[in-house]
């Protein structure tokens, strides 16, 4: 087995908050205890033809090990799951719902977290910027309302700390899309999600990806002073 390699940027716009993708990928690869190299690139880096063979859509991050190259933080955390014990159930039901809240966080939760991200960046100058907020919070809420029910009901049937059984890759993927919401205030209503989130941050696997990409944005920092 070769050595895997990831790709990161090379100075995060989100100053080392490992808000960036890459920070999934990293915590997947510290539970499983695999070790790993980190490529980082400019966003210049990110458009030219060598890292759009590993990226068509020249973006962060990508994986390569033995011939396997991948991009979407989605699936090489599935791969790495697949391939490697520790965040996927071996019976097959379950392993497939886990694979289910892995989906869930992508394609059901993490859309309108990010569209009223962008929304906070970018538009915060339009006239209509308060009115448009006003409804992407509110679509974010409902998703954290089913979300944050369904942990309730979790606990109460069996104490269950995570999504379903066991910390999964779903539950990996899931609070690192919620952390997306850290500078919205919005998750100050919700304490159940927000001890969910603290619950996994504690893991030591989280705090050893945490701090390797952070170590990479003060490095940049300093580079730069
Ligand atoms: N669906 C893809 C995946 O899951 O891998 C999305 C990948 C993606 O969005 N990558 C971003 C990227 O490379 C970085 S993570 N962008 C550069 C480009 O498109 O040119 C997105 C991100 C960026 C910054 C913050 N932040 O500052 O808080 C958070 C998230």
């Amino acid at each position: 087995m070769t050595t895997i390699t990831i790709t990161a940027f090379e100075t995060s716009p989100d100053r080392g908050r490992g808000l960036a993708r890459d920070m999934r990928v990293r915590w997947a690869l510290e539970e499983l205890g695999l070790p790993y190299a980190v490529r980082l690139l400019s966003f210049e880096a990110l458009k030219q033809p060598a890292h759009r063979t590993l990226n068509p859509f020249g973006q962060i991050p990508s994986f390569e090990q033995d011939g396997i190259a991948l991009f979407e933080s989605g699936a090489i955390v599935l791969h790495l799951a697949r391939t490697h014990p520790g965040l996927l159930p071996a019976d097959p039901a379950a392993q497939a719902r886990a694979t289910a809240w892995l989906f869930a966080a992508l394609s059901t939760v993490e859309p309108p977290i990010v569209e009223r991200s962008m929304a906070a960046l970018f538009e915060s100058a339009k006239p209509w910027h308060e009115e448009r907020l006003a409804m992407l919070d509110g679509r974010v809420r409902v998703r954290l309302d089913e979300l944050s029910a369904h942990l309730g009901q979790r606990e109460a049937l069996d104490g269950g700390e995570w999504l379903d059984g066991a910390f999964s890759a779903g539950d990996l993927m899931m609070v690192t899309v919620l952390r997306r919401l850290e500078s919205s205030g919005i998750l100050a209503d919700y304490p159940g999600l927000a001890a969910y989130i603290a619950r996994a941050q504690a893991r030591p696997a989280y705090a050893r990806a945490f701090a390797d990409q952070l170590a990479v944005f003060e490095r940049s920092q300093a580079a730069n002073s």
